[in-house]
């Protein structure tokens, strides 16, 4: 007997080519809820009008739900049949009608956080991508806009706040202790961009007047105790608001703009038209509870979500395959406001960091996918690092290339063109070629192609004629289904250095590589000049550059432009480390040297120099390996460390005794300090001294704030002293009723250099307060255990186990949170014969389950590609 229950279900891959636009356009709907938290009615009137000539059935997709009704035109209809999932209405050859139809939902058993669901006894909607069909049966694709009316009616004691997308144009008094509102959203949208939220919420409330001169009623939701906390969430809405009006020239559309936050949530939060839904995470923040980094967390969020506004709600995507339209542009957006607002060359380099950390290695394995993809089988799988990290890099490029002026006029001209459509990512980049004057003909490629290019790079220099040359080759490497590829290009600053030259150099110039070979005249030269080469990460690819440890300490120390310091310290790490790893010398007194000279200018501005003295992350090191070598990395990497900290230690110990700056100042001067001294402790410890416990413990007990506190934390998390326990065990206790502080709790556990990390993570699992149905808690545990490269990689394969058996724990109750853990486990590729076949066992292991969702379904089976 075959057992076909225990095969993986066959997937339809949905093809970006076969798009069709809508039969039935739905330009009106009218949705009323009875709500509860076990069980919720809805009944949705949708106004269709056929948009083609031969008469062809109405088809609705749902998921999960069964009609206990359909009407059309207010009488009862029997002309519908299921297929599938799907609903499917025969209106004959009415080209025009009111179809309505009645469903019955449980949103608290609702754990897969996508429809309507229960979160702390709120009621909330989470509809993108396809969530909307799990509320009420409908077309449910982006590129069917409509004008929303809500009724919702709720017990008033348990629900007293109601809130929809738009205005609340009525409310009142129902029978047996219920209450009902209405709300209007006057702009028609995609069902992804549709919001309710009910339940006993208190708000922090403000205003906004737009350069109009309108009055916009700004309000921040949360549970009641919360709000003293939302004061940062709300600074940073309002000069998103004014910086998008400075910036861009976009002004917000509605007289009412809100937030809420949700503790459950799968992402970071959600752009739905006026009523933005947010994880707890990107609201909530005091200085006693939140790090300097979760600030700018909330900033960053707060902003893309407002953002979104005009870069996602006005302007829509026509399908799921344009995501990277919405969401290229407004990472793009959110990194440019986030600059203005701090430091733009830190914000680069994290910028940069995370792009390196997320997205190379997602371009470089079986999931590689260019950032507008040509087929899916589930769209939850693609809001990946490339959709959004690289889709902004793609944008900075065409700014890059434009300068300001002319990429204002391509954007001003984007959103006058295209307001109110759902439109393409062909769209956009025409409007660019229009309004900036850019020829984007070949530019395009960077939609099609997926890889990250890798340039080679070599300087010529004649001794005779003192000519200088700079020597610049690209490839595109092949990606699952992409054998071969053509030049893309390129848009590289540079700039080069007469290191003799006691007068002023000459210029940066803007090379644009169009082809696979490029040969740049750099000008007259006594010497060989240092290059300064992709200076600000212009373009998103890996360089080839060989240089020695000389020159890489020269630039670190003088190059003009930050970015391209901090990237010839790391690269000179870097080459240490890597020569280090395969038992070669390195130039690890030239690195002692260069991070001396960079911490000479910690007073000028400590966060640029925390970053810069950062040692490159064990993940990124592995990178640069044919095979990766996950212990070697971590020894090499910890006796680097070792001695920069011994070789500095004076230096080290000066910044942990001038004391930390009061946690309540959010100055970028303030912030950098204590970044600073996180990584002045981490040097430190590196290196064994016997007081480096009693000292991070000091830290921690005399702390202000949580920087400061978690960072001393996080040390001692890695050591085995008294201390440790005893801080572990007070953070716990402090903070055991703060669910976003006791994810920190997990995280730095799963963090930890111990080796015993994967047992603890275990251990950490049954722990009364760890559950599954929270993905934070999911992503502070496990997501810091595949982000230790040293503990996923054990060598007896104990971490590749322990994330199998949670994917496989997780499907069932939310497989877009599940599916997100897969991808470590596809780097199989890089990894030595014995973890690679563990690696794909693993994955093995998860197909062969019953039942599996559509989203570990993909994920895992093309990991084994
Ligand atoms: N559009 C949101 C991201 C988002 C996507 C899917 C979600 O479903 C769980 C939630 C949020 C953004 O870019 O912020
Ligand atoms: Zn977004």
């Amino acid at each position: 007997m075959t057992d076909v229950s225990s095969s993986p279900p066959v997937l339809v891959s949905i093809h970006r080519g076969d798009y069709r636009p809508p039969e039935w356009r739905v330009p009106d709907i009218a949705l009323d809820f009875r709500l509860d938290l076990a069980e919720t009615s809805v009944t949705a009137a949708l106004a269709v009008e056929r948009d083609i000539e031969t008469p062809s059935p109405l088809v609705l997709h749902g998921d999960g739900l069964t009609p206990e009704a359909v009407r059309v035109d207010g009488e009862v209809w029997n002309d519908w049949r299921m297929d599938g999932s799907d609903l499917i209405v025969d209106l004959g050859d009415r080209t025009a009608a009111t179809v309505e139809v009645d469903t019955r939902i449980d949103p608290s058993a609702n754990t897969q956080l996508m429809g309507l669901y229960a979160s702390n006894n709120m009621l909330c909607t989470q509809c993108e991508a396809e969530g909307f069909r799990r509320i009420t049966f409908h077309p449910d694709r982006p590129d069917v806009l409509s004008r929303y009316k809500v009724r919702m009616e709720a017990d008033k004691t348990r629900f007293p706040i109601l809130l929809s997308n738009g205005n609340c144009i009525d409310k009142g008094a129902g029978e047996g202790g219920k209450h009902w509102a209405l709300w209007e959203d006057p702009w028609p949208k995609p069902s992804y961009l549709f919001a309710l939220v009910a339940g006993d919420l208190v708000v922090n409330r403000d205003e906004f007047v737009t350069m109009s001169g309108r009055k916009v009623e700004l309000g921040i939701w949360v549970r009641a105790g919360d709000e003293s906390r939302t004061g940062h969430a709300m600074q940073a809405l309002k000069n998103s608001m004014a910086w998008d009006e400075r910036v861009y020239g976009r002004e917000y559309d509605l007289d009412l703009f809100n937030i809420v936050a949700v503790s459950d949530f799968n992402m970071g939060a959600m752009e739905n038209k006026g009523l933005n839904i947010f994880n707890t995470r990107y609201i909530l923040a005091d200085p006693d509870t939140a790090t300097d980094a979760d600030y700018d967390g909330v900033e960053g969020v707060v902003a893309h979500e407002y953002f979104h506004n005009w870069s996602g709600n006005r302007i829509t995507c026509r399908d799921w395959f344009q995501l990277s339209l919405k969401e290229g542009f407004t990472v793009y957006r959110d990194q440019s406001f986030s600059a203005d607002m701090g430091s733009p060359a830190v914000k680069r380099i994290e910028d940069v960091r995370l792009l390196r950390a997320a997205q190379f290695p997602e371009d470089a394995g079986p999931l590689a996918h260019p950032i507008r993809p040509d087929s899916y089988q589930e769209i939850s799988n693609f809001y990946t690092a490339t959709v959004y990290n690289k889709g902004a890099e793609i944008i900075r490029m065409m700014a890059t290339m434009a300068g300001p002026e002319r990429f204002r006029k391509g954007t001003d001209l984007y959103f006058d063109r295209h307001d109110g459509e759902a439109a393409t990512c062909e769209d956009f980049v025409r409007a660019i070629e229009d309004g900036a004057g850019l020829d984007l003909k070949q530019f395009r490629l960077w939609y099609s192609q997926a890889g990250t290019p890798r340039v080679t790079a070599r300087v010529e220099h004649d001794a005779a004629s003192g000519a200088a040359q700079l020597h610049l080759t690209q490839n595109v490497p092949p990606t699952p289904g992409q054998p071969v590829k053509v030049p893309m290009p390129i848009p590289l600053r540079i700039k080069a250095f007469d290191r003799s030259a006691t007068a002023t150099q000459a210029g940066e110039q803007l090379v644009v590589l169009h082809d696979a070979e490029t040969v740049v005249p750099l000008g007259q030269f006594a010497a060989s000049p240092q290059l300064s080469l992709n200076r600000g990460f212009s373009a998103p690819v890996i360089i080839d550059f060989e240089r020695g440890a000389d020159e890489l300490g020269w630039l670190a120390a003088h190059d003009d432009d930050p970015f391209a310091r901090y990237e010839a310290l790391q690269q000179l790490m870097l080459d240490t480390l890597v020569a280090a790893v395969s038992g070669k010398p390195g130039h690890r007194q030239a690195v002692i040297d260069a991070v001396a000279e960079t911490l000479r200018g910690r007073e000028a501005d400590p966060a640029f120099v925390a970053e810069a003295v950062l040692l490159p992350s064990e993940a990124f090191i592995g990178d640069q390996m044919l095979t990766v070598d996950p212990d070697a990395i971590r020894r090499e990497r910890l006796a680097l460390q070792d001695a920069i900290g011994a070789a500095l230690e004076s230096e080290w110990r000066s910044i942990l005794a001038e004391g930390a700056p009061p946690a309540s100042i959010l100055s970028r001067k303030a912030k950098g300090g204590r970044r600073l001294r996180g990584v002045a402790l981490a040097y430190l410890a590196a290196t064994d001294r016997a007081d480096v416990p009693s000292l991070a413990f000091t830290i921690f007990s005399e702390a202000d704030g949580m920087t400061e506190r978690q960072a001393a934390l996080a040390t001692l998390a890695h050591g085995d002293s008294d201390e440790r326990a005893h801080a572990l065990d007070i953070f716990y206790q402090r903070y055991r009723d703060n669910p976003l502080v006791l994810d920190k709790w997990f995280q730095v556990q799963a963090w930890s250099m111990r080796p015993d990390t994967v047992d603890a993570v275990r251990a950490l699992a049954q722990h009364p307060d760890f559950t599954l149905t929270n993905p934070n808690r999911v992503r502070a545990l496990y997501g810091a255990l595949t982000g230790n490269q040293a503990a996923f990689h054990q060598a007896d394969g104990a971490g590749y186990r322990t994330i199998a058996d949670l994917v496989i724990a997780l499907d069932p109750k939310n497989p877009q949170t599940a599916a997100r853990m897969i991808p470590p486990l596809g780097r199989w590729k890089r990894f030595d014969e014995a973890r690679a076949a563990m690696m794909k066992a693993e994955l093995d292991r998860i197909l062969a389950q019953p039942g599996l969702s559509r989203d570990v379904t993909e994920q895992a089976s093309k990991s084994l590609l």
